[in-house]
């Protein structure tokens, strides 16, 4: 739970902000259309909890995800620094947990308009009623530490590396560098100094724990 409570600052707005976002998505919160990643991200700075303004894969313009959103409006800045800095489970991590599990997978979606689960592309069983869900790219993409899995599973939704490295880098977004050079996404905010000047890791929200 702490894992994913101190990664869930990244890891929920990362999705969030990547425009991915099912349609079936819909949730009884209320609508909120001026919620930002930046508005997501002052909200936590306000309190106190993180300083930095960017936040790696989280695009200024960007709709932060409405629940996650909800939840940081709703929670006092005891209950966010709580669960931030001290991995604390109050209603706040809850109301996180829940938000996340409510962003299902987007799945596959079949010719005939009917959605079965990523997992099950390219798993060598046809489960479209065309079995299109099988028509799959040649070949295989290595994991790091070596592993190869079906290149189809790439980017499907489903972690099937170890490390999960085959989810990464899929929204096709990049980071450009002073330079001129090109990166991924994931590479912004990660920690290491990619670009030339270390403009990738300028201004990263890092947390302020006592
Ligand atoms: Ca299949
Ligand atoms: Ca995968
Ligand atoms: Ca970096």
């Amino acid at each position: 739970m702490l894992t994913w409570i101190i990664s869930g600052i990244s890891v929920a707005l990362v999705v969030a902000c990547s425009g991915d976002e099912p349609d079936d998505s819909a949730s009884d919160e209320p609508d909120d259309a001026e919620t930002t990643c930046s508005s997501f991200v002052q909200s936590l700075s306000d309190c106190g909890v993180i300083t930095g303004a960017r936040l790696a894969g989280c695009e200024d313009d960007a709709p932060a995800l409405p629940c996650a959103a909800a939840c940081v409006a709703n929670a006092g800045c005891e209950q966010l620094e709580a669960t931030y800095c001290y991995g604390v489970f109050n209603s706040f991590a809850s109301c996180l947990d829940d938000c996340q599990a409510g962003m299902l997978s987007p799945g596959f979606v079949c010719s005939d308009g009917s959605r079965i689960p990523a997992g099950w592309r390219c798993d060598g069983a046809s489960d479209c009623p065309n079995g299109e869900d099988e028509d799959c790219p040649e070949g295989t993409f290595t994991c790091d530490g070596g592993l190869s899995i079906p290149a189809g599973w790439q980017c499907d939704g489903v972690g099937d590396c170890p490390d999960g490295d085959d989810e990464l880098d899929c929204s096709g977004r990049t980071l450009t560098c002073d330079d001129g050079s090109s990166l991924p996404a994931s590479k912004e905010c990660d920690g290491a100094l990619d670009c030339a000047g270390g403009e990738d890791e300028l201004d990263c929200v890092k947390l302020t724990c006592p």
